[in-house]
């Protein structure tokens, strides 16, 4: 299979990493374990964006060395990508070795195409953006991403021809129908380009934390010139040839839709300039609101990750400001907050966390249809078959309907996520987790038991076993770590082979184990006074083997 590099925006250092810059790490993650899966050799690149003005000013106003400040920052970061089981192979930091030389190469080979050159500039700068605003981008006379007050710069600096890109890029737009997706940005970043670019400042002579200019070295280059080399000096370029060929060009650039320009516009450019091939395509997905308000580090409206995998008493507030009394807050892990984000805020628009929807999904759709489906199935499997697969079995029922579904599960899947339909494939698997349990009570296997059929019970157990496989195997890629141990109560390897092919049933003999409670429900009321209508806890939907 092909090679696939992805990669994500790297972010800012200047504050930590929250659930909205979470949910692009975790988006990307979901692809690139679903292309490992499929037998890619993927790279996947993550890191930390840290030559900026922000990133300065908050160093200074704590005292520090900005790159100190930044070693401090990169466990932020990095810790929390662990706890939600971020797989990248790579984490770059623009102040390293690498990115440095690949940087100062790149923009010798800009400035030697005559792409570069220096004047005086003045407009209205954003420090949130980092770069100067249009009168499009303001909303009454604030930036529409950041709402604050640009400043009023008037700088003499290197700029960067990308006027001179201008039709280059709407051919290249034009020419190339996945370039830039979903189709929404693919028309914003149109319509930017074909009201003509604007050359572009690429340097800054006002403060120090920066690489400085070959040619010039009183300025250091301009944080949006120095940021997108990283997806090239991460891979060897002007360093190791070999390595550069191998992965280079990106396969996928996954960002939010607040830097589409720089991804589509600014970084083609500069690499046409540099004679650099362009990426594949660039995803730029939506934001993650909460209270009603897009998450921001500028303007400080966050909710932390940390906040969500392990709740503490307090932290969950309900949008009237309730704080819902929590029996007993457990952890309710990364998983979770995966499922939730992946599954509500659609990769292409935005949408919001809420603490009653987080609660509401993760106990009807973890703890009630998957917690259940594994639980009564293994309970069911030991008590009827000894806790294996049995030898005997005789289709019937609706054994046939069920099986015809579960085996258009992987195609069903892997076309939903060719077409980065992220939340699309999590329904899709969901519609068979609930096939399955619908199953159960169409078959009523203890009822089959009690009539003493056990060949009917051996198919029944044999397609639900085998279903909870494939499941378990296509759920991996938004699920890592419960699917491992989804499959580790089904006797298999914690991680799938790769994607299930043609239904083919688990073979007599294979023993099943059962073990912990996978997703145990998150109660907010006592137990003694249920709410009516409320879901089923986990275990209690499971019927009793009689
Ligand atoms: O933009 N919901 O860094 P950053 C979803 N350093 N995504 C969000 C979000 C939200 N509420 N808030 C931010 C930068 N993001 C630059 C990138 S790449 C060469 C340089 C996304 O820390 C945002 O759109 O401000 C971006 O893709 C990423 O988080 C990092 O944002």
């Amino acid at each position: 299979m092909a090679k696939f590099y992805i990669t994500t925006a790297i972010d800012y250092a200047n504050s930590n990493p929250h659930t909205g810059t979470a949910y692009e790490k975790i988006g990307a993650d979901a692809i690139a374990r679903w292309k490992r899966l499929q037998g890619h050799d993927v790279w996947f690149l993550m890191g930390m964006d840290e030559h900026s003005m922000n990133v300065e000013k908050k160093a200074q106003s704590l005292g520090m060395d900005p790159e100190k400040y930044c070693d401090g920052m990169e466990p932020k970061f990095t810790e929390l990508w662990k706890a939600l089981d971020i797989s990248y192979d790579d984490f770059i930091r623009t102040t390293q070795k690498r990115h440095i030389a690949a940087a100062t190469e790149f923009f010798r080979r800009v400035h030697a195409k005559g792409d570069i050159y220096k004047a005086r500039y003045s407009g209205l700068y954003c420090v949130g953006c980092e770069a100067y605003l249009k009168p499009a981008d303001l909303v009454e006379g604030k930036c529409k991403n950041h709402g604050t007050e640009p400043q009023k710069l008037e700088e003499e600096n290197w700029f960067f021809r990308l006027s001179k890109y201008t039709q280059a890029m709407i051919e290249h737009i034009e020419r190339n129908p996945d370039f830039v997706k979903p189709d929404v940005r693919r028309n914003e970043v149109l319509n930017v380009a074909k009201e003509g670019l604007e050359d572009i400042s690429i340097s800054r002579a006002t403060f120090k934390f920066g690489i400085p200019l070959p040619v010039d070295p009183a300025h250091v280059m301009y944080v949006w010139f120095d940021a997108l080399i990283n997806y090239i000096s991460a891979v060897g370029f002007a360093s190791d040839e070999a390595r550069f060929a191998k992965w280079w060009p990106a396969d996928l650039h996954v960002i939010g839709k607040d830097i589409t320009r720089f991804h589509c516009l600014l970084w083609p450019a500069m690499l046409m300039s540099a004679g650099v091939p362009l990426p594949g395509q660039v995803w730029g997905h939506g934001w993650v609101h909460y209270k009603g308000q897009k998450m921001s580090k500028s303007t400080g409206h966050l909710l932390d990750p940390f906040d969500v995998i392990n709740p503490q008493p307090g932290n969950v507030r309900f949008e009237n400001g309730d704080t819902p009394k929590i029996e007993a807050i457990r952890p309710c892990g990364a998983d979770a907050l995966r499922y939730f984000l992946l599954r509500e805020v659609s990769w292409d628009r935005d949408g919001d966390f809420t603490w009653e929807a987080f609660i509401a999904r993760y106990n009807a759709d973890l703890a009630n249809d998957l917690g259940n489906l594994l639980h009564r199935t293994l309970k069911m499997v030991n008590t009827y078959c000894g806790g294996a697969i049995p030898a005997e079995t005789e289709a019937g029922g609706t054994d046939a309907d069920m099986v015809a579904h579960m085996d258009a599960l992987p195609r069903d899947v892997g076309a939903l996520m060719d077409a980065q339909d992220l939340s699309g494939a999590l329904g899709r698997i969901w519609d068979a987790v609930r096939r399955a349990n619908s199953y159960i009570e169409e078959a009523q296997p203890w009822a089959l038991n009690k009539q003493g059929k056990a060949a009917r019970v051996g198919a029944v157990m044999t397609n639900l076993a085998t279903a909870i496989a494939r499941i378990s195997a296509l759920v991996y890629p938004f699920l890592p770590s419960s699917a491992g141990k989804i499959r580790e109560q089904l006797g298999l390897p914690p991680k799938p082979e790769g994607v299930p092919g043609a239904w083919a049933a688990l073979p007599a003999g294979h023993k099943v184990r059962e073990g912990a409670v996978l997703f145990p429900r998150i109660e907010t009321e006592k137990k003694d006074a249920p709410a009516a209508g409320k879901p089923r806890g986990q275990g209690g939907g499971a019927p009793k083997p009689k």
